[in-house]
């Protein structure tokens, strides 16, 4: 309760105390950045640095996981414009979206109402739902997907392997992107079971013409051993951990 009240605070006074972190997204062929994803922090005045596992359930279950995730959505609008600004080769950010959001009627106009508003092209952004999210009232979500679609507005399946879903989604879903979970990597060259999975999810990847990032990079062998499989993207600590705008804007013009 006292976490819930502070983040009603935190909402109240316009998003003062949440920061984004961005993590990059690394291209396989040219070890370039393509992307980023975006990962909010809470700046408790009390306790400090809030990390997102200790508070978007509570989100989640209060509701304010939809005004927080609209200043999200901004906040992140406002940081490609100063990139862009500052001359940076343009990177696709990835936002993580709770089902109570995607489940919210007025998500989508209130998605595309933002990206007017600040003047970014829908295209700099790309929406991460889990698979459970996507599973949940599938009327509903196939509604918010074509909506989605019409706009070219693209979306990414986070922790993919993870949820209770069956592979039929993937045919009926219109989605851009897989994320393999980080599960499935972290130990990727010790384990064959996790060879297995990481390789045909992989070739599913290829055949289906979607785009696939690999999560939970954390060492050269298996940046190498992804790389030789034809994953495409690539992301972990082996490359950088979540860094605030100003270390993201280092590393991405870092000399290389
Ligand atoms: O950054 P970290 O690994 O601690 O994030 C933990 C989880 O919190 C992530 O898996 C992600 O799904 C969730 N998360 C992080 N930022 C956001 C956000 O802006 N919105 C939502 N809905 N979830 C987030
Ligand atoms: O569920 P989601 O994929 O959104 O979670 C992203 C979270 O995973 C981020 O909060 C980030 O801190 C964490 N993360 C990113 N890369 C790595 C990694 O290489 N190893 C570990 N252990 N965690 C990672
Ligand atoms: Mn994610
Ligand atoms: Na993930």
């Amino acid at each position: 309760v006292r976490l819930e009240n502070g983040l009603r605070q935190a909402v109240k006074d316009g998003g003062k105390e949440f920061i984004l972190y961005y993590q990059p997204v690394i291209d396989a062929d040219g070890e370039k950045i393509t992307g980023c994803e975006a990962l909010i922090r809470w700046n408790h005045p009390e306790i400090g640095l809030v990390p997102p596992n200790d508070f978007i359930k509570i989100a989640e279950e209060s509701g304010l996981i939809i005004p927080i995730g609209e200043w999200v959505i901004r906040q992140v609008c406002v940081q490609i414009k100063e990139w862009d600004a500052a001359g940076l080769d343009p990177v696709t950010v990835s936002i993580n979206i709770s089902s109570e959001q995607f489940q919210d009627a007025s998500f989508v106009g209130d998605f595309i109402s933002i990206l007017r508003e600040e003047d970014v092209p829908f295209n700099r952004i790309q929406l991460e739902m889990t698979e459970n999210g996507l599973m949940e009232d599938t009327k509903e979500t196939l509604q918010t997907l074509a909506e989605l679609k019409r706009n070219g507005i693209a979306i990414a399946i986070d922790d993919f392997g993870t949820g209770y879903s069956s592979l039929s989604y993937l045919k009926q879903f219109e989605v851009q992107t897989l994320k393999i979970d980080q599960s499935f990597t972290k130990e990727l060259t010790d384990n064959q079971g996790d060879k297995a999975i990481v390789t045909a999810t992989i070739q599913l990847a290829k055949s289906l013409g979607l785009n696939v990032v690999a999560e939970g990079v954390e060492t050269k062998e298996v940046s190498l051993y992804l790389k030789n499989l034809g994953c495409p993207h690539l992301q972990g600590f082996y490359y950088s951990k979540p860094l605030t705008p100003v270390l993201f804007e280092k590393f991405i013009t870092r000399p290389a």
